[in-house]
């Protein structure tokens, strides 16, 4: 009944011939490690690896057993096949070198395990975020490596366990959806060549952190709520599944903006997801299928990281939207945003005090 259908397998091929022929074995080495890692999650309570680890990661969070696991499967998955120079992951403080034993090649691996884990153990779809760098020069990959704006990408996707597990692919030819049929442990494409509704009227954002926000990421979420009372002329919807792969999977499938943006809760972080390995592969992903992704004041792919684990203000999804909240942004800055009367500050004057 599935007979004739794209398999990754076919996909990948088709789509990396010729200059990125010999990444297409790398993602096939990473859709092992998914498939691992959902029959895991697909286990719930029954895995025997739910709870803590009882340790912290390099962000001081504490560690999921299935955080670990999850990590281990793709490190296992991917060292063996010679296309990795290195690879690096928000469960590791550092880069992960290739195994003695094993032959390099010119990619760099960078991924979440399992991004949304403090969902696992209230069954809510998590899911695994990575992103696929070209190695500058031969040899081992060194820290700086690592530290490439996201527009370089070669690859970039996701892997979402939910009702169905799906992966979510680009390979700068567009984003497209594979769900896994059980029955053969193929990834069938289902989904090809996804687009983002440029307009929309459902917003994500965690609305308990509003009195950290800045003035224009305020103004923009209190113009949502007003609706049609608004400025806006129209209701908006509001989701927050706190899993970022679940967010950016229902933008992708039927429109949408997300924003995890810069808050004052914490100066130290600039914001909560971290730019290698969730905002960049999920913002190729977005500007793949013809949405947008920013930081509110600059494009997500432009950002010179200069650290790991560096984490970025995230603001992406329907291209109205995201420009709509630069905008916002530039005016703020500028010091020429309307008057904002915000029941938790005196009303802006258009100049600055
Ligand atoms: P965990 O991986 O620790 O569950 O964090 C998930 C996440 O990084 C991202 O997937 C969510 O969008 C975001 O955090 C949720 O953050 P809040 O818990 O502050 O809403």
């Amino acid at each position: 009944m599935l007979f004739g259908r794209t398999t990754l397998s076919k996909f990948v091929i088709e789509h990396t011939r010729g200059q990125h022929s010999d990444m297409g074995a790398l993602l096939i080495d990473v859709a092992a490690a998914v498939k691992g890692i959902s029959a895991l999650v697909g286990k719930g309570a029954l895995s025997g690896f739910s709870g803590s680890a009882a340790t912290t990661n390099v962000q001081g969070e504490e560690q999921k057993k299935i955080d670990v696991l999850a990590n281990e499967a793709i490190l296992r998955h991917c060292e063996w096949g010679g296309q990795l120079a290195g690879m690096a992951s928000e469960e590791m403080d550092e880069p992960c070198p290739i195994p003695e034993s094993y032959p390099r090649g010119r990619y760099l691996l960078v991924f979440d395990p399992l991004d949304g884990s403090s969902n696992s153990d209230v069954n809510v779809s998590v899911g695994t975020i990575f992103s696929i760098l070209q190695r500058p020069q031969a040899g081992d990959a060194t820290l700086a490596d690592f530290l490439r704006p996201g527009a370089e990408q070669v690859a970039a996707g996701y892997a979402i366990y939910g009702p169905a597990t799906m992966l979510v692919l680009s390979v700068r030819t567009g984003t497209h959806a594979f769900t896994l049929d059980r029955e053969s442990g193929n990834f069938i494409l289902t989904h090809p060549d996804i687009r983002v509704p440029e307009a929309t009227r459902e917003f994500a954002i965690n609305t308990s952190n509003e009195r950290f926000w800045e003035p224009p990421v305020q103004r923009y979420v209190a113009e949502c709520k007003a609706g049609k009372t608004g400025v806006r002329g129209a209701d908006f919807n509001m989701r927050w599944i706190a899993s970022m792969v679940a967010e950016v999977h229902r933008i992708l499938m039927r429109g949408g903006i997300f924003m995890y943006p810069k808050d004052s809760k914490d100066p130290s972080k600039p914001g909560r997801l971290r730019l290698l390995y969730e905002a960049n592969p999920m913002a190729m992903l977005i500007e793949q299928a013809g949405g947008a992704a920013s930081t509110g004041r600059e494009r997500i792919l432009d950002v010179a990281p200069e650290a790991l684990h560096q984490r970025v203000p995230v603001i992406l999804g329907s291209r109205e939207e995201v420009e709509r909240l630069e905008r916002y942004h530039q005016e703020f800055d500028a010091g020429t945003d309307r008057p904002y009367a915000s029941p938790l500050f005196a009303e802006r004057s258009l100049f600055r005090d």
